[in-house]
């Protein structure tokens, strides 16, 4: 298997978290989506990452990467709940953190593709605002001294973790309104599965 993207992207980033936490044996290439288009096109039409190459077909879009991983090599359910009350809350909590990370994806673009002049400030605040809604909903769900999936890091630990480092990175003015996500990124960066993807800037 590879893995195509770099882990400046929340979604690249929470699939080889994943798959780290699994225990799977894949291979990287590192591409990025502002530079590596036309590259990436060959895998996904829409020119973005993440996607996860396989012996006989390329899976795009995180959800469907991370929902394969799962489907086929989690069978113990140490991830994800495969049915019922854990399940739906879970992804409820998942929905809230890939969210965050499309809004501050979203907000990062806005501020790094537009000239400045075309910049729209209102929707750019709304962005903003999103993005900390999200992480003061998250750092609320977040116990302060366990994972949130429980006594093991479950799908929700993985993308709270990486919503709140990658507001970090796009938008650093917001990381001190979640007290709680903060000790849990501390806390994921004692397992190599996260703290090997951590983004360091080249
Ligand atoms: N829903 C997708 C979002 C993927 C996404 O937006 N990736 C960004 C990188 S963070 C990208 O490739 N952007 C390039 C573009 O949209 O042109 C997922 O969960 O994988």
């Amino acid at each position: 298997m590879i893995l195509v993207g770099r882990d400046l992207s929340p979604f690249v980033r929470r699939c080889a978290i994943v798959m780290n936490l699994l225990g799977l044996e894949y291979e990287r290439k590192i591409v990025a989506a502002a530079q590596d288009a036309e590259l990436i096109k060959r895998y996904n039409p829409l020119g973005r990452v993440p996607a996860l190459i396989l012996a006989d077909e390329v899976v795009i879009d995180s959800h469907a990467i991370i929902d394969y991983l799962l489907d086929t090599y989690d069978e113990a359910e140490a991830l994800l709940a495969k049915t019922g009350d854990a399940r739906r809350q879970a992804l409820k909590i998942n929905a809230l953190a890939v969210g965050t990370m499309e809004k501050a994806v979203a907000s990062a673009y806005e501020r790094t593709l537009r000239p400045k002049e075309f910049i729209y400030g209102p929707y750019l605040t709304k962005l903003n605002d999103q993005v900390a809604a999200g992480l003061e909903a998250l750092d609320l769900v977040c116990p302060s001294d366990s994972w949130i999936g429980g006594a093991t890091p479950g799908l929700v630990d993985v993308s709270a973790v990486v919503a709140f480092d990658q507001a970090g990175i796009v938008l650093p003015e917001l990381q001190g309104i979640a007290g709680n996500l903060a000790t849990l990124s501390v806390k994921s960066e004692g397992l190599a599965a996260f703290l090997e993807t951590r983004w360091v800037a080249p």
